[in-house]
């Protein structure tokens, strides 16, 4: 593409009486004219030039590789969804910085319904210069007053109004309400704002003018507002372009490919500042000496380059230095300058609109000469429109190739070839300049030709879309505002967490001297942990968690081998007659017995029994009460070890030896005592939870002797059935514990173990949705569903890589509509739950430490904790923040939390063992 010529546009064609080349003319006069217009002339491989080095840019910056810096900064501006049209209420916008020296505030009805529009109320203010130019506070106590101005006429009384600020310059942006100012542009040089937040730098002013409660809740780039703005009916426009005193797009880009956000699903806006595009490559070829002068001349010199040769606040600028130029080498007004033509700043946007517009004729280019002081001939007035011709279809030429760039990169990024757009067009040289527009979209078809972009003029230069973003924002703060309340309970405090260690002390005392509390103590009659002498082979059974598993576990001098196998309890069975279930329990074991080729053998049995169990003996346990969705019948109260034996017994040609019952929480501390002789306690965060410790026999009131220690089931999952943790206690843990099979019971059990935090989550999720904060407040079927909301994903939701990808793949298992708002927020509904449960543990653990450190009256404790469960296993926080608790509020003890890796059941085989050692012993 060469000259104007080549855009398809005949010769003269543009403006009347810009000479024909070839055409007689005053020689020196023309060729001084043509040879400046030359200047001005850009090719179509130039275009094309710039379109690719500024799609390179883009890319850079979006990949956010270091290197050097990307001449374009490409922005999140953390908008994510075009308006729903369902955005409703009063907004106020202050729009700063779109149009030069003034500022506009406008009051924005949005009605929500679609095609019903109010007409807003808007008031311009002119910034005098020396605001533009003075310290920071000065500008913005000049916006605050203005503010008050507006609103003075306004029947707004002292409701609390929303702001929606409209700033026109780049910012770094870290939310709807909080954006850094890189660095002033067009004639703005106020001090001590770059690198501030300019939403605080507003609210500071407002709250210093005093006047109104205005909460400024959103910050937009102006070319957000005008894409945001467009007409839903028409768009959605999915790009914005503004070309005011300054100029710049926005887009949607998907927000996978913006490597700063931690986003991978749906779309977010870029504002891509393309003013400060300065390839040097592209650029250099179609920078005239003026551009470089008017560079050289202006605020920031070096900097906003490609703007200074588009913006409406230089292009009459450019075509001063032009005139000056060809005035002083005698091509025009006969070599006289005039202080017009030497004065900085003096043509505007304005004048060369009126001269440039083709049905101007030469009159009025004249009379608008002579409005500049200048004393025009005839010719003077054609080479003047020729010179703001030649600028202004230069300006629309260069910023056509930038939009091609942005065309080809929505092509590059939703792998489409054929485009179908709607560009938001906004700013004063696309309402005052008659053929930019045209120019524009000529060049856009030349250089985008697969692209068919429809270009939207904005209604009202953005006010509506800053409104509509304001509306966005204020639902979304509104939003995060009731989470925060809904939250909140669960967000427990040092001090609350030491009140539960306390109650939990004053508990277990209560329970070891056989008082009424809520922590029943049960003595297991397990007085040591192994002391590795053990030998032998043991049948296990493990019941209570997630598996039932049947173990063989052989003891020898090399260590514990172990094999065994996982079988199922069905809820009917678990539910189901006490009979039933055991026999259940002795057909596995059968089973078991038969693919280990033990069938016949009568070995020693250790039964982990998960469930509390007063015991008098090793190998008595009478059931207390059953917790974690069992219930089978006939049970309760009974002593399990006889109902197993019972079982054997109606099983004829069975030999089983049942030594021992123990506790989960007993066989984990032995499983890993085994390993680790610190081990005093006993852990269990998994369907259910519990904690077991070594207790100095003198302290248990329910046994004999002062003597030596003897290991304690606290079952702690009972703790506050007394009401003390009402002060804790939410509404979704009453939904909880109100559907569960045991209500009131296992309280603290509910707050922390696997089988129900899910469903705290899925009651949190329900209120959230019938608030409308969630999934637009449409409650689904699926979420009414009891446990739907598996505690496993809390593990999967919250781990760290991937954590929002994770949340919307599971939510959208669930056929829960989402967006990415919602997303977040349901990753800190299960962050919320998941802590509090981890605090509490540790609180309870904090307690079971500080005991045996009281109780040997030592300065400092070591001590190992076994653990198990799949909850602690799993969840990628839980152990660290147990950890963190335990050390915060038990300071004196050093606390290992051991992961058990053979489960309960090695546990209950090694009591066994040193239960048949013992016995062996008495024996001989
Ligand atoms: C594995 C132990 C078992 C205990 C279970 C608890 O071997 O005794 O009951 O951990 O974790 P859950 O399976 O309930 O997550
Ligand atoms: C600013 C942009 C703004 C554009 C149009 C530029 O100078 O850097 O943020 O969008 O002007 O007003
Ligand atoms: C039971 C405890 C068991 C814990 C962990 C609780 O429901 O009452 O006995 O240790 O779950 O499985």
């Amino acid at each position: 593409m060469d000259s104007i010529g080549s855009l398809g546009l005949q010769q003269g064609e543009g403006a009347p009486g810009c000479p024909q080349e070839g055409l007689p003319c005053p020689s020196n006069t023309s060729e001084m004219v043509q040879e400046c217009l030359q200047q001005f002339k850009v090719t179509g491989a130039q275009l094309r030039q710039i379109q690719t080095s500024l799609l390179g840019s883009m890319e850079q910056a979006l990949r956010g590789q270091a290197g050097p810096a990307p001449a374009v900064r490409m922005l999140p501006t953390y908008v994510g969804s075009i308006p729903h049209g369902t955005e409703q209420g009063d907004f106020v916008v202050l729009e700063l910085g779109a149009t030069g020296a003034s500022l506009r505030v406008l009051w924005v009805t949005l009605t929500g319904i679609e095609g019903h529009k109010v007409e807003p109320r808007s008031q311009e203010f002119v910034i005098p210069q020396e605001v533009m130019l003075g310290p920071g506070q000065q500008l913005f106590d000049f916006a605050a007053r203005c503010l008050s101005e507006f609103l003075d006429v306004l029947p707004v009384g002292n409701q609390g109004l929303q702001l929606g600020f409209s700033f026109s310059f780049p910012c770094h942006q870290t939310g709807l309400d909080k954006s850094t100012l890189i660095s002033w542009t067009k004639g703005f040089k106020c001090s001590d704002v770059e690198g501030q937040d300019v939403v605080q730098l507003l609210r500071d002013a407002i709250q210093r003018q005093g006047a109104y409660s205005i909460d400024v809740v959103a910050v937009v780039n102006d070319t957000v507002g005008t894409m945001m703005g467009c007409e839903p009916g028409v768009g959605p426009c999915e790009v914005g372009l503004v070309v005011d005193t300054g100029t710049n797009a926005c887009y949607m880009e998907e927000a996978r490919h913006v490597a700063v956000l931690d986003e991978d699903r749906g779309r977010v806006c870029i504002s891509i500042e393309w003013g400060s595009f300065s390839d040097e490559g592209a650029l250099g070829p179609v920078q005239t000496i003026f551009d470089r002068t008017l560079d050289h001349e202006s605020l920031n010199p070096g900097a906003q380059r490609f703007e200074k040769m588009i913006g409406g606040l230089y292009l009459g600028e450019l075509v001063r230095l032009v005139l000056a130029h060809l005035a002083q080498r005698g091509a025009l007004f006969g070599g006289h300058t005039s202080p017009v033509l030497r004065s900085q700043g003096s043509i505007l946007l304005e004048h060369v609109a009126e001269m440039e517009d083709p049905s101007a004729g030469a009159a009025r280019v004249h009379a608008v000469l002579q409005d500049l002081g200048l004393n025009p001939k005839a010719s003077d007035a054609e080479w003047v429109q020729c010179v703001c011709v030649a600028v202004c279809t230069r300006a629309a030429q260069l910023c056509a190739a930038a939009l091609a760039a942005v065309l080809s990169r929505l092509q590059h990024s939703r792998e489409q070839q054929a485009l179908q757009i709607a560009v938001a067009t906004g700013g004063r040289v696309f309402e005052r300049h008659p053929r930019f527009l045209s120019v524009l979209r000529e060049t856009v078809m030349l250089l985008a030709p697969d692209c068919n972009v429809c270009f939207i003029p904005s209604v009202d230069g953005g006010g509506r879309g800053v409104a509509m973003v304001t509306a966005v924002a204020a639902r979304l703060a509104a939003h995060r505002r009731l989470l925060e309340e809904t939250l909140a309970p669960f967000r427990l405090t040092r001090e609350q967490l030491a009140e539960v260690q306390a109650q939990m002390r004053e508990a277990m005392a209560k329970g070891l001297q056989g008082e009424a509390s809520s922590l029943r103590m049960l003595p297991t009659y397990v007085r040591a942990t192994p002391d590795g002498s053990e030998r032998g082979d043991f049948l296990a059974l493990d019941l209570g968690g997630t598996n039932f598993r049947v173990l063989l576990v052989r003891v020898a001098t090399g260590g514990v081998q172990i094999s065994s196998q996982i079988y199922s309890i069905p809820e009917c069975v678990a539910q189901g007659s006490g009979q039933q279930l055991f026999d259940h329990i002795v057909d596995c074991i059968v089973d078991f017995q038969q693919k280990q080729g033990l069938s016949g053998q009568s070995l020693p049995l250790g039964f982990t029994f998960s469930f509390p169990c007063r015991q008098m003996g090793l190998d008595q346990g009478i059931l207390l009460n059953w917790t974690k969705g069992f219930n089978a019948s006939d049970c309760e109260g009974q002593d399990v070890v006889c109902l197993l034996r019972e079982a054997i017994r109606r099983r004829q040609a069975v030999e089983l030896n049942v030594v021992a019952i123990v506790n989960d929480t007993v066989g984990t501390m032995m499983s890993c005592g085994y390993e680790d002789p610190h081990c005093e306690v006993g852990l269990i965060v998994g369907t259910g939870t519990n904690a077991c410790y070594m207790e100095e026999l003198r302290n248990v009131a329910s046994v004999d002797g002062d003597s030596g220690q003897m290991c304690i089931n606290t079952e702690w999952g009972a703790f506050g059935d007394d009401g003390s943790l009402s002060m804790l206690s939410t509404r979704f843990d009453a939904c909880v514990d109100q559907a569960s099979i045991n209500p009131g019971k296992q309280r603290f059990e509910k707050m922390i173990s696997g089988m129900y935090l899910g469903e705290i989550v899925r009651h949190i999720l329900l209120h959230l949705t019938s608030l409308g904060v969630l999934f637009r407040g449409q409650q689904t079927q699926r979420l009414q569903t009891r446990d739907i909301f598996k505690t496993k994903f809390l593990s999967e939701i919250e781990s760290d890589s991937l954590a929002l990808r994770q949340v919307r793949a599971i939510l959208e298992d669930l056929g829960l509509p989402l967006t990415s708002d919602d997303a977040l927020m349901v990753l800190e509904v299960c962050q919320a739950v998941s802590k509090r449960a981890a605090q509490l543990c540790g609180a309870g653990v904090a307690a079971v430490v500080e005991k045996i450190r009281e109780n040997r009256g030592l300065e400092e404790l070591t001590i190992s904790v076994g653990v198990d469960g799949t909850l602690y296993k799993l969840h990628p926080h839980f152990s660290s923040l147990v950890a963190a608790t335990v050390r915060e509020l038990a300071p004196r003890c050093v606390v290992t939390f051991l992961q058990s890796e053979d489960g309960s059941g090695k546990g209950a085989a090694l009591v066994t063992a040193v239960a048949c050692r013992l016995a062996q012993r008495t024996r001989v």
